[in-house]
Parts: structure tokens; sequence; C-alpha cells
């Protein structure tokens, strides 16, 4: 099927509040929501389809007969039982993504958390912390199965509520965005180019020629559970707050998010209150990021918030903002050229660079995988034994070496990292669970070994950290 037969299936050609109004599904309230504040909860992952639009209906897996799942909804510090029924043939993992949770229950096979077995259950229990926007996701390896792992449906936010107010908004708004049907191609789309005029510190000075493995691409897009035009609008009036809470719930790709004639004012990244509030007309999230940000309503019209990129946002990597008494095709301007730097919402670092070092160098070799690319760590295919061995709370400084092509979307699970470097520029307090660094970048991360047990670091991209991008860190 081609891109404009879809784009007619969404809606978004007509692209009339005739084919919006059929649609009467509201995206604050899926029916299935479990958003409210517990202590227990329930995922059972088993086929589900997604609606993405009337005539695009996906089939794939998911939780509680939904994709996005539940909005599990926790209070910092109150333990949690979650319990995880496996209606499928194949083992799963559930990771909880931001949380500073053991590794029996952190959700990931490397790390020693034992299986969901096949028509069985298990029991995670947990005390979650930090506040914060986190989110929940299967953990499983794909290779080249893309009906398993993070290409399925299978994965929702995860909100840890503190004990602070986060402010008061006049709406608020849980935005994941994702892609569908995906397959593997020798012409993947670029859509990194927001780095290439970057200093690239690691670049070889001969560059490896040979031919690339296939990667994974997709031409079908949502927000949540719906194609742009296919979804009920969000509607506001002039003078609202609106917090928005994005997540790249992508195995793929790095996504731009603009709306035109407003401006995000981001106060949060990775769900952790940034040092230096700002305002950005382009969002930037990895696999695996969020973004807090709020926008204040004041052009009043018919707008589309989505992916600057036009293949993108056609394809449904979208949703409409509507404000009252305003009618018609919603509009959509290119904003200025990406250009996003995590600095921005630092400070001026006040503190010495810890004395302990760690060094990861990322390698990509082509199809060093058969049809596939493999990613070396320190030269290494995984696992590693002996190289990442952490003290009891030391503070470490943790330099990314990206020799590759590629931006990549980098995760330490169980720890959270404080950017001290990158783009050659120095910086502090924002901290993250998932840092990406540009093609041929370097970035340095400084966190604190206070998790004792098995680490699971790697890339967020699915098919990267199957094929090699990964390491396991341990305590002494
Ligand atoms: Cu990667």
């Amino acid at each position: 099927m081609q891109r404009r037969d879809f784009l007619k299936i969404a809606g978004l050609a007509a692209a009339g509040n005739r084919l919006l109004a059929q649609q009467p599904q509201s995206f604050l309230a899926p029916v299935s929501s479990e958003d409210v504040a517990k202590t227990d909860f329930t995922l059972e992952i088993a086929p589900v389809t997604v609606e993405l639009a009337p005539n695009r209906i996906v089939s794939t897996v998911g939780y509680n007969g939904i994709s996005p799942g539940p909005r599990l909804r926790m209070k910092e510090g109150v333990p949690v039982t979650v319990n995880v029924i496996n209606k499928t043939d194949v083992p799963e993992y559930v990771h909880f993504h931001g949380l500073l949770i053991p590794s029996d229950v952190d959700g990931s096979e490397e790390e020693g958390t034992p299986e969901v077995p096949p028509h069985g259950s298990r029991r995670y229990q947990f005390t979650p912390t930090p506040a914060g926007t986190r989110w929940y996701h299967t953990h499983t390896m794909s290779m080249d199965d893309l009906h398993r792992g993070s290409f399925t449906g299978m994965f929702g936010f995860l909100i840890v509520e503190g004990a602070n107010d986060p402010g008061r908004y006049d709406q608020e708004h849980y935005l994941a965005l994702r892609d569908w049907e995906p397959y593997f191609t020798n012409q993947a789309m670029d859509n990194d180019d927001l780095d290439s005029t970057g200093p690239q510190p690691e670049k070889p000075a001969v560059l490896d020629t040979r031919q690339p493995g296939l990667e994974v691409m997709a031409d079908i897009f949502s927000i949540n559970d719906k194609a742009l035009g296919a979804g009920t609008p969000i509607r506001v009036k002039p003078g609202e707050r609106v917090m928005f809470h994005f997540l790249n719930a992508s195995a793929i790709e790095i996504r731009h998010i603009a709306l035109p004639g407003h401006k995000f004012n981001v106060t949060g990244l990775d769900g952790n209150p940034v040092p230096t509030p700002a305002a950005m007309d382009v969002l930037m999230l990895g696999p695996g990021e969020r973004i807090d940000a709020w926008v204040e309503m004041n052009q009043p019209g018919v707008w589309i918030l989505g992916a600057p990129e036009d293949p993108v946002r056609e394809g449904g990597l979208g949703i409409v903002i509507e404000y009252a008494n305003r009618r018609g095709a919603p509009q959509w301007m290119p904003p200025t050229k990406p250009s996003w730097d995590y600095t921005v919402f630092g400070k001026v670092p006040s503190q010495p660079a810890p004395t302990e070092r760690l060094d990861m160098v990322f390698e990509k070799v082509p199809r060093g995988a058969g049809k596939f690319n493999s990613f070396t760590v320190n030269g290494k295919s995984y696992p590693h034994e002996q190289e990442f061995v952490l003290k009891q709370g030391t503070r470490y400084r943790l330099t990314f070496h990206n020799r590759t092509d590629d931006a990549h979307p980098l995760h330490v699970h169980r720890h959270q990292l404080e950017i001290a470097e990158i783009y050659g520029k120095a910086t502090s307090g924002v901290i993250k669970d998932t840092v990406v660094v540009p093609t041929y970048g370097r970035a340095s991360v400084d966190f604190t070994a206070d998790q004792p047990g098995l680490t699971l670091f790697h890339c967020h991209i699915q098919q990267h950290m199957d094929y090699g991008f990964k390491a396991l860190l341990r305590y002494a």
C-alpha cells in the first residue's frame, strides 16, 4: 500500500472534521485505563488489534487488550505489586524504565530477572522511585522477528507521583510516539540529520565503506493508538496551559515534534525536572526518552502537533489541536530547522569531575551478523565479563565514544545519569536515563554506583541492542 492511500484511509487527505467526528474515543480516557494511583496492577500480555484509523487496524501484542497499555500511576515510596500474566507462547519480560529498583524485578534477562513464562505469570514487587514520567515495556530480543520485542504494542506510561505538586495546568496529556508494521530495508531513511552540524570527535580518519546490513523502517505512525486525523482532537481554549508528557516508544527512530505557532516550555527530561526550563520550537526524543513540556495556547486555530518530517507526519505521527469555536482543516507550517541541545536545560558545572572513569567505544560492523550489522563495545561483542565492575558508593564519569555513522539513544538501567559533556560542551544538572549520542559524537555522563546488582547498558534501538550494542555492569 502506498503512503498516499493510507492518508486517504486516515482521513487526513480529506482533512475533515467530518472524519474526525467519527472517532469518539478520547485520548484522555482509554476504556481500560488504570490511571488511578493504587498499589496492585495487572498486566495481561496477549494479541491485540490497534485501530490506528478506520481502515488501518494492525495486529500486534499488547497489555490488557490495548496498546499503549494502561497508564500505571504509582506513588513514590509506596510498595506496589504488578502481576504479569503471559498469554503468549514465548517468555516475556516487563522492564520498568527509569525506576531505581532491584535487578530481579527490573525486567531484563541479562540482569537475571526471571522470565514471565509462556502461558504463565509472575509477580513483580518493588517500591517505585524516583517521582516522574517513567514507562514500562517489553525487554525481549527481537533479532530477525519484527513481531517481537519493542516492535510490538507492549509499552505504556508509568507515572510515579511525588510529594510535590508538579504544578497547575488546565489540561494534561500523555502522548506516546510510535511506528507500526516495521520491515527490513537496505534503503533506510536517515532522520538523524539534526546532528550533522555538531562536533564529531570520534569520526575515524578512514571511513568504513563496506555495504551496510538491512535496517528496520516503518511508514505507518501514530500518537498513542491513533494516526493523525483519526483520533479525537485535543480541544483547547485561548490562554490555557496544556502540559504534554511525550514518550518516544519507537524501537527504531529518533523523533522530532513541533506545533506551529507555539513553543514547548520544557520542564523535564526523562521525567526529571531540569535546572533551566527553556522554550523550544522543536523537541527531539530518541527511543526511550521522555519530555515534559507545557504549551501556552495563544494562537487560535486548528493545528497539527506532529513530526516536522513530511513522510512521518503524513504517515500518521501527529494529533490535531483544535481551539474552541475554530473549524476547518488542521494547519501545518514547517518549523525552523531542529537544533536540539541538552545543555540548554543544564547549568554551569560546580563540582569537580569524578576521578573514576569508565569508557565505552562503540563500533559498527557492516553485515557483521549475516544480513544485519553488528555492534561492538570496546571492540568486543556481548557478553562483557570483566571490564565494567563498579564499586558501591563510587561516583563515575562514563564516556561514550560513538564511532558509528548513526546517533544512538544510550540507556543505563537502574541508575540516573547526569550529563557532564556533550557536543563538546560542559553542563550539569540534566538527569537522564537515556542519552542520544550524535553520529561520531562523544558524551560523558556521571553516575553514582548505588544500586547493587547486575545493570544493563544498551542502545534503545532494538536492532542495535539485539546485535551487540549492550554491556552488563556489575558490582565488585
Ligand atoms: Cu543504536
